[in-house]
């Protein structure tokens, strides 16, 4: 019987397809991936008319993190929350803007195969100033056993457990990428049809590329051996592999997501008054980390892969190196030489 030969279009259609080739599979993963696609929709239309509408500013709480939140924050989570707890696909989540796990614990979500962590609305302090901002997501498939509520354990996996992770980047255009051990796609938001449409197939990191991305501010607060290869980015000229450039949007979604396609290395160190930095290990490291090996490139905490990693709770924070597999290697090195 011989294949039809459609042309692969749009987020549904993709994850059918996967389907397709994957006769065995239960089909919640591409259900779930449909959910969050039907989520980010969603949030897109607020974020698009974030200035006409009273959705800006404050919404007078602070949250775990001991940030301001705003209102884009909350209904973010909300739509995120609503559509997985609706599905068949996840038996609990973990959110960046709740204090722990939400277990589901209904009939249906307590036979689903997977849990989901994820940031509901990244960047938000940049929302009253019109700068790109994401959603990031990690999924994971339980470890305990099904026909029981989820527990802390499926949720605090290694990062190499994932099964899936991606983003969603609110930006010129609305883009959702995601990786599965397959490969990372990218769909753009058509809003004539509202579909998310294949626009980035087989997305790799480049090997090398001339973007760093680093707050300088902190600059000083830096171990020895990331400022000695901040220096030597600096230092670049067309001798030595350069010019480079520093671009850093404070929107980790627009950042990793412009060196993931152009070739770059994004940094956020740990420092002298942070250690462990400020980024959150399951919910923006560990996917990230997960997109960006699967597309060919590396990230680490300064000390190990960022995906061997055994979380011990929610919001644990980390410091986090991640990019194209040679400008990794080279503050790889940087590091060695100061021990
Ligand atoms: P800083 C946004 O608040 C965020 O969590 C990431 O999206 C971004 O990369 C980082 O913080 C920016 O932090 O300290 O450089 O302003």
């Amino acid at each position: 019987m011989s294949t039809i030969n459609r042309k692969i279009s749009t987020l549904d259609e993709f994850t059918i397809q996967q389907l397709r080739d994957f006769p065995h599979a239960t089909g919640e993963l591409s259900r779930l991936l449909r959910d969050i696609g039907l989520a980010a929709k969603r949030i897109n239309v607020e974020v698009n008319k974030a200035g006409l509408v009273d959705i800006l500013g404050d919404y007078g709480t602070v949250n775990v993190q001991g940030e301001d939140v705003k209102k884009l924050d909350i209904f973010a989570n909300n739509q995120f929350m609503g559509v997985l707890r609706h599905g068949i696909s996840c038996a609990g989540i973990g959110s960046e803007e709740m204090d722990d796990f939400v277990i589901f614990d209904d009939e249906i979500s307590n036979h689903s195969k997977y849990v989901v962590l994820f940031d509901p609305l990244d960047g938000s302090g940049n929302i009253d100033v019109n700068v790109s901002i994401g959603t990031i997501f990690s999924v994971f498939p339980r470890i305990s056993p099904k026909g029981q509520p989820c527990t802390r354990e499926d949720f605090l996996q290694p990062g190499k457990k994932q099964v899936a992770a991606g983003y969603i980047i609110y930006g010129s255009s609305t883009m959702m990428v995601y990786a599965t051990r397959r490969g990372v796609n990218g769909f753009t938001l058509d809003q004539s049809i509202g579909e998310f449409c294949l626009s980035h197939p087989d997305i790799k990191c480049p090997e090398s590329g001339r973007i760093y991305s680093v707050n300088h501010g902190n600059f000083f607060q830096y171990e020895e051996g990331t400022r000695n290869y901040i220096d030597t980015c600096q230092k670049k000229d067309k001798t030595n592999g350069g010019p480079y450039t520093q671009r850093y949007i404070g929107s980790m979604v627009a950042d990793v997501h412009r060196n993931l396609i152009k070739g770059g290395i994004f940094m956020y160190p740990g420092t002298t008054d942070k250690p462990k930095g400020k980024l959150r290990l399951l919910y923006e490291c560990n996917p990230f980390a997960f997109i960006t090996e699967v597309a060919g490139g590396k990230a680490t905490d300064g000390r190990q892969r960022i995906l061997d990693v055994q979380p011990t709770e929610l919001h644990q924070r980390s410091p986090f190196f991640v990019g194209s597999r040679s400008m990794m290697e080279e503050l790889e090195h940087h590091w060695q030489a100061v021990k």
